[in-house]
């Protein structure tokens, strides 16, 4: 990020210097959500094959990595692969199976020195083992670390989520150990993959989408959402700091109201 500031001239570099510590002197998002959308779209725009958008999506992935890290954001949870995206072609699906593999193999030891902690969410049934090696090794090695939580949604899908949650409470219902006058909503989240981290704050879809696809459709109940035509690859520091940015300025406009008022 400074690098690329220094770049700059100073005018510029004094300006976004003045942004990026305005929004870390705000209320920074602690759980930040992103549906990665437009890998495909930014390599046809360049004549290229889909999979050097993925590519270079992946690039994106570090840069927005160390900002949230920096920025002191506790947990970035970022929608890798989906239940749908199977359905692709199955060069491109071995493609993106390779890519955690890549992305460790030179990103682990920054993760391991920055404090981040690499964790997974979705069904690890159908995912190729060495994928799921790579994703083993930096669980391990980042799982005493402190810092941001680095949470990647890979084979995810929410509504299968909730089915699994409900099962387990209906299993405990037929075992006569759960009155279903006492199943809360609180029941439904501790069966949910994200039982450990906050609800997001925050969650961020690129490329103009403007739907959920099957992401976290229970944690976003209260989120706010930010859409933006910026295709993944192109999404950068900046952009992050727009979203940022925006989300500050709703949370003042609350003007304090938390809870049931600020519904
Ligand atoms: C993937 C790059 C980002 C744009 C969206 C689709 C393609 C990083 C990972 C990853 C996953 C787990 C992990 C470390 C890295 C990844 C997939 C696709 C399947 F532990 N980027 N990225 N995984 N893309």
């Amino acid at each position: 990020m400074i690098n690329k500031l220094l770049k700059r001239n100073t005018e510029t570099v004094i300006g976004d210097l003045d942004r990026l510590s305005l929004v870390r002197d705000g209320i920074i998002p602690s759980h930040i959500a992103i549906i990665m959308d437009g890998n495909g779209r930014w390599a046809k725009k360049r004549s290229l094959p889909r999979v050097a958008g993925h590519h270079e999506g992946m690039k994106t992935v570090r840069k927005i990595t160390r900002l949230a890290n920096n920025l002191g954001v506790d947990v970035l949870t970022l929608y890798a692969f989906s239940t749908e995206n199977w359905k692709r072609p199955k060069m491109e699906v071995d493609f993106l199976m390779r890519l955690p593999e890549e992305f460790l193999s030179t990103f682990l030891p920054e993760l391991v020195a920055e404090n981040v902690k690499v964790e997974m969410m979705g069904d690890h049934t159908n995912l190729p083992a060495h994928t799921l090696k790579a994703i083993s090794k930096a669980k391990e090695a980042t799982k005493d670390n402190t810092g941001l939580i680095l949470n990647f949604a890979l084979n995810y899908g929410s509504r299968s989520e909730i089915v699994d949650s409900v099962k387990e409470l209906a299993a405990q219902v037929a075992a006569g150990t759960l009155d279903p006058e006492d199943i809360t909503e609180e029941h439904i989240s501790s069966g949910l993959m994200t039982k450990s981290l906050p609800e997001p704050d925050l969650l961020i879809r690129t490329s103009g989408e403007v739907r959920l696809s099957n992401f976290m459709l229970w944690q976003l109940a209260y989120t706010e959402f930010w859409f933006t035509d910026t295709l993944w690859p192109d999404f950068n520091e900046d952009s992050l700091i727009d979203a940022v940015e925006n989300y500050q300025k709703r949370n003042r406009r609350f003007g304090g109201l938390k809870g049931e008022e600020a519904q």
